[in-house]
């Protein structure tokens, strides 16, 4: 059986961005369905009964599926140019999780799946975690089917397209039961552990995260014929906007707040445009906080806008409070895996939105260059080994 490595490694061309670097794995497009097929074959390679649920989230069971089942997993979706371990590492560590147990000729006193859900990174359409938010029925689920990637395809369609039935999809109770407890493994995304000390830290908290979207809205016209003073340049207004995040979060300790991504309409290089779209991802650990940088960005998105002479909305498309993992969890895991830390993250995971609804817990696994949603994100060889490790480790203490 592949190591956890070559489980990597065998995956490692799948879906590479040769404009943006990295990965871009987005869901049910080409890469994702690849990897889809992988994990089946993976699963199958161990004799795991694998199942895709209603809302496309895959489980690999040893064992029959059962309520109160110890399910692990994460997801295979990526960002644009994304690393190659967020996600694919807790998948293939969770194979090779269960190598290790089946070497050992332990044999599970309940049954475990191996889970994957889709649209975690939220790339495609626009909402992080959508398999576990339509799982738990964190979403309203018509808002979810009509969601719209940058085609105009809705979810609905696309997951259609993907074999699903779209008038199934969302809250499935008996999938949920079937969860007694979760445990996600994912590569560690910011600094959280060190050159030395234990490869592996088990997850105490999630930080709060939202996504708005900002639509500002001027006069499209010629770039040669219209004089600077008959300007209303809504681009102006955005730069002004990204400037104007950037000074609110860093006024406010912990605080977090991004735009990653801008889109000028029509977006040619000899027209004002007539309107620039730009997404925020903001973060803290109190939700309040949150809120309360959300109406101070508006507020100044409103002033720089006025003053170009044009308008400004600002629309909540998803938020996440603040997750803290099960303590009972936590401590058993903690138990399991001596001399571990205990570690905060500002990322989210699909093991945040099922901490709402089962006990759930994380491990995170070393990354050295404290890097990610980026190519640069790594995991060296003995690290992972290891986390794979920890995993079958936490997996048979917890069964
Ligand atoms: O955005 C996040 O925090 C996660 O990587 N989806
Ligand atoms: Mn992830
Ligand atoms: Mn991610």
């Amino acid at each position: 059986m592949e190591t956890v490595n070559q489980l990597l490694s065998s995956i490692q061309d799948v879906g590479r961005d040769a404009v943006r670097g990295g990965y871009s794995r987005a869901v049910y497009t080409t890469p994702e369905l690849d990897l889809r097929q992988w994990f089946v074959e993976q699963a199958q390679h161990r004799g795991l009964d694998v199942e895709t649920d209603r809302n496309g989230i895959m489980w690999a069971w040893w064992g029959k599926p059962q309520e109160g089942a110890l399910v692990t997993g994460s997801h295979l979706d990526s960002v644009p140019g994304g690393g190659a371990f967020d996600g694919p590492l807790g998948v293939a560590s969770a194979l090779a999780a269960v190598d290790i147990l089946k070497a050992r000729g332990f044999q599970p006193p309940r049954s475990l799946a191996v889970t994957v859900f889709p649209e975690e990174e939220g790339s495609r359409f626009g909402v992080a975690c959508l398999g576990s938010r339509l799982l738990t029925g964190a979403i309203d689920t018509d808002k979810a089917l009509n969601l719209r990637d940058i085609n105009g395809d809705t979810f609905a369609d696309v997951a259609g397209a993907n074999g699903l039935d779209p008038r199934h999809i969302g809250p499935d109770p008996v999938a949920m039961a079937r969860i007694g407890d979760f445990v996600e493994l994912h590569v560690e995304q910011g600094r959280g552990l060190g050159q030395d000390g234990p490869a592996v830290a088990v997850g105490s908290s999630i930080l709060g995260h939202g996504r708005w979207k900002i639509s500002v809205s001027g006069q499209g016209n010629h770039a040669g014929t219209t004089l600077m003073a008959d300007r209303a340049d809504p681009m102006v207004a955005a730069a002004q906007i990204v400037l104007a995040v950037r000074e609110t979060a860093a006024r406010q300790p912990d605080a977090r707040a991004t735009v990653g991504r801008l889109t000028p309409v029509p977006g040619g290089t000899n027209v004002i445009a007539s309107r620039v779209d730009l997404w925020l991802d903001a973060r803290h650990p109190d939700d309040a906080v949150t809120a309360q940088l959300i109406e101070g960005i508006y507020r100044a998105a409103q002033d720089v806008a006025a003053a170009e002479g044009c308008t400004v909305t600002l629309t909540e498309e998803s938020y996440s409070d603040t997750v803290h993992f099960d303590a009972g969890l936590s401590r058993r895991i903690t138990g399991l895996l001596p001399g571990a830390p205990v570690l905060a993250t500002g990322a989210g995971h699909d093991a945040g939105v099922l901490a709402g609804y089962v006990p759930s817990a994380m491990v995170f696994v070393r990354n050295p260059s404290g890097i990610s949603h980026s190519p640069e994100e790594y995991v060296a060889d003995e690290d992972a080994s290891a986390g794979a490790l920890a995993l079958a480790d936490v997996l048979e203490g917890l069964l």
